[in-house]
């Protein structure tokens, strides 16, 4: 496959990071929320094998916040998620599915309680900005709502801990996971979660002071060397084989939580007030007709950039993969597929076509085991 190059602009945005990542040799980038995303440190599978045994230091500052606060911001934010957050907690992060009035989703960020009348949503690639100034505007909230100056950066693998403990003293390493907290460096607070897109466990740094957020970003590479610490970023083959699903490419505003696997994230008995919420009782009643699911395919490499059918013996579709990779763990072809109903059961085969030969491969449950 020919790969190009990317034409940076004002509207592609760099990240404070974006010098130290080309110095340490990044060699791609996707575009997230309109930002410069780090897709490589040159090979794939050599950076998945480090950050399963070492640490990693990311630009993750496409992870965009939508800042919602005013006295009504508790309600435009519950407005939004099928999740009850009635009982959330200052000091906490919690995954929530974004809903549509359709009872689609819109996205799956990380919701951060600042306070009882500030949140920040750390969005996924789409833009949930304007879907929040719309409902705002239509029910007439009391809100403010802003792209605040906040660039994540996250530690993560297994090392991570004993890194942020020599920079931040003990402290950090009681922080449970998706708490957060505010931790010095050289006399600037960062706000400093147990969380990031690995399950390779570590942290995420939403850094607002830039100037400290940089020499942060380079003190953890002069501080780590005993940990073997190393550059990267949300890795392909790591995230589809602990199957954190990816908003745009396993799933996008034609799915419902239901069909995602969302199920534990959604709360249709408490008297909670959010988007879809009607439509998602009818489809719960119904039962979702398909599901994501994994896949295996017993072959050594695969380059997806778009979704592949996936087909029965008589040539009826039953599926589409959505993301894909060689696994290293299964020695072979996994991927993440939104499955038709009729094709659920574990195991049933099926057939696709990858330049012009065909496969057969296997249904299998998520995660994989
Ligand atoms: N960190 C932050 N912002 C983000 C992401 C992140 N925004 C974009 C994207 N990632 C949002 N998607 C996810 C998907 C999964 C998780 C986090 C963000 C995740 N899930 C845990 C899991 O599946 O084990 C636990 C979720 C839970 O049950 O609480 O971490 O990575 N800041």
């Amino acid at each position: 496959m020919t790969n190009f190059s990317i034409a940076k602009s004002r509207r592609l945005r760099s990240t404070p990071y974006t010098s130290r990542i080309e110095k340490q040799g990044v060699t791609a980038y996707t575009i997230y929320n309109h930002m410069l995303l780090p897709a490589a440190f040159g090979s794939i599978e050599n950076s998945y094998k480090h950050l399963k045994e070492h640490v990693q230091v990311w630009d993750v500052a496409a992870e965009r916040q939508v800042e919602i606060s005013g006295k009504d911001s508790a309600e435009l934010v519950q407005l939004m998620t099928c999740r009850d957050l009635s009982k959330s907690k200052i000091g906490r992060c919690y995954y929530c599915p974004i809903i549509d009035e359709n009872g689609n989703l819109v996205n799956d960020p990380v919701v951060l309680k600042l306070d009882e009348n500030r949140w920040w949503l750390s969005i996924a690639d789409s833009d949930v900005i304007f879907f929040a100034k719309g409902l705002a505007s239509g029910h007439k909230f009391d809100v403010k709502i802003i792209e605040p100056v906040v660039d994540i950066m996250a530690i993560q693998g297994p090392k991570s801990f004993a890194l942020m403990e020599k920079v931040f003293g003990k402290k950090i390493t009681e922080l449970k996971f998706f708490g957060f907290d505010y931790f010095d460096f050289d006399g600037t607070k960062h706000l400093i979660a147990r969380s990031g897109w690995s399950k390779q466990g570590g942290y995420e740094v939403y850094v607002q002071n830039t100037e400290s957020g940089q020499k942060l970003y380079d003190h953890l590479f002069e501080v780590g060397k005993e940990f073997n610490v190393g550059p990267g970023c949300p890795n392909l083959i790591e995230r589809i084989e602990s199957a954190l699903l990816s908003y745009g490419n396993d799933f996008d505003n034609s799915d419902n939580p239901f069909e995602c696997g969302f199920d534990q994230y959604v709360s249709l008995d408490s008297d909670i007030n959010f988007l879809g919420k009607d439509k998602l009782k009818e489809v719960k009643s119904k039962g979702a007709q398909k599901k994501l699911m994994g896949i295996k395919i017993d072959i050594k490499e695969i380059s997806l950039t778009g979704s592949k059918n996936l087909y029965d013996e008589k040539n009826n579709i039953i599926g589409e993969l959505r993301s894909s990779c060689y696994s290293p763990h299964f020695q072979m072809v996994i991927g993440i597929a939104m499955i038709q109903k009729s094709h659920w059961e574990v195991s049933q085969t099926f057939k696709i076509q990858i330049n012009d030969s065909t496969f057969s491969g296997k249904v299998c449950d998520l995660p994989f085991i």
